[in-house]
């Protein structure tokens, strides 16, 4: 039986790792780290069938004595500081997660067994104040928020140690992927949250910032296909994943809006308060790479991806 470490188990992608995983015949181990309250909502369906363990990217001890009891075939770290803004709030810590910890993953790595395979959870935030359009592996960097900086350490570490050492290390640069599960505070999930409470009743009006930029969205069920596709590979590498289209803050409002029957102008409000120091204008991934050597091609749609995220907060906030 393969046995896959998946750290980050608690947030969007980890669940839908995990599932993924499963349904392959993996042993599945995740790593959550301490909290005085249990946070598994979005893992609660698997819990009779992987295993959550304790471990944190801050904390080296704890990463080596993983590998060593568990023996991973594959490790994938999902696991960041994952919001933009609070970015500018904790960069020191954004920067201890999010980009020193990917070092100390694969220290692990490199001490218990260099023969695991890794995946880094790179991102198009990396990108930021693009250099060229659409955005390919060969694109350079121009990150525009500590996260972003903290991206491009994890990636280049995951490049060196690949290069250093001959380690499987590939890193995935993966567009914005959304969902039911996606983390209330990004945009696309704050959208249809409030487009829900405003249907039924709940709220009067949605507060955003900067309707104009545009991202390349895709479904995170379809994304975490491509995790594991790229350390099935002879060789490890780099992978640009995303849909290849770009749409705006804004379009995701019109059709969220619409899909319940509303006009998204009266109800969303402009505020400056969700205004970024330094904004990320426009993404589009040229996924061509992927799509020749992985095979891999999204499955869901954009107008699908809002109204699937629209219905399942309809549904949920309905049974409450
Ligand atoms: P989430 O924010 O939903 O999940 C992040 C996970 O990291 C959570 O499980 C969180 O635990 C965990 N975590 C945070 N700090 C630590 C730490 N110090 N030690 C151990 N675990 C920690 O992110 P997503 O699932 O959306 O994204 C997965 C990965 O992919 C992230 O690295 C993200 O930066 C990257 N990415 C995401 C994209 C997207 O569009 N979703 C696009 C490109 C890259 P807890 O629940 O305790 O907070
Ligand atoms: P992003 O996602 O920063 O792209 O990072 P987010 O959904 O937070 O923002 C997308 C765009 O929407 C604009 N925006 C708002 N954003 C938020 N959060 N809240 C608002 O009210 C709002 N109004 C407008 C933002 O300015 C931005 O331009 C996500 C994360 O998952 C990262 O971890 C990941 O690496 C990248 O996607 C790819």
């Amino acid at each position: 039986m393969t046995t896959a470490i998946i750290t980050g188990i608690t947030g969007q992608d980890g669940s839908y790792l995990a599932e993924l995983l499963l349904q392959k015949g993996y042993r599945v181990i995740g790593v959550a780290r301490r909290s005085s309250t249990v946070n598994y909502e979005r893992i609660d369906h698997l819990l009779d069938d992987i295993t959550v363990v304790q471990g944190d990217l801050q904390d080296q001890g704890s990463l080596l004595s993983l590998l060593e009891e568990y023996k991973p075939d594959e490790v994938y770290n999902l696991a960041a500081q994952s919001f933009v803004p609070t970015s500018w709030n904790q960069p020191a810590l954004t920067g201890d997660v999010t980009a020193l910890g990917v070092t100390r993953i694969l220290e692990a790595i490199r001490f218990v067994n260099p023969k695991i395979r890794f995946y880094q959870a790179s991102s198009s935030e990396m990108f930021g104040k693009v250099l060229e359009v659409p955005q390919s592996e060969d694109t350079p960097f121009y990150p525009r928020s500590p996260y972003g900086v903290a991206k491009v350490y994890g990636h280049w570490i995951t490049v060196n140690y690949r290069e250093s050492f001959d380690i499987f290390a590939a890193s995935g640069i993966l567009f914005n992927h959304e969902s039911p599960r996606r983390g209330l505070e990004f945009v696309t999930r704050k959208i249809s949250n409030g487009v829900a409470k405003i249907k039924q009743g709940m709220a009067k009006e949605l507060r955003l910032g900067n309707l104009e930029s545009q991202r390349d969205w895709g479904f995170a069920g379809d994304y975490v296909e491509a995790m594991w596709l790229m350390l099935q590979q002879d060789k490890p590498d780099n992978y640009v994943i995303g849909t290849g289209e770009t749409h705006s803050v804004r379009e995701f409002c019109e059709i969220a809006f619409s899909h319940v029957g509303l006009d998204y102008k009266e109800y969303v409000v402009v505020d400056e308060r969700f205004y970024r120091p330094a904004e990320v204008d426009l993404l589009i991934s040229d996924p061509s790479k992927s799509r020749q050597h992985l095979k891999w091609e999204p499955a869901v749609s954009f107008n699908e991806l809002v109204r699937m995220m629209v219905d399942a907060d309809m549904n949920r906030l309905k049974n409450k």
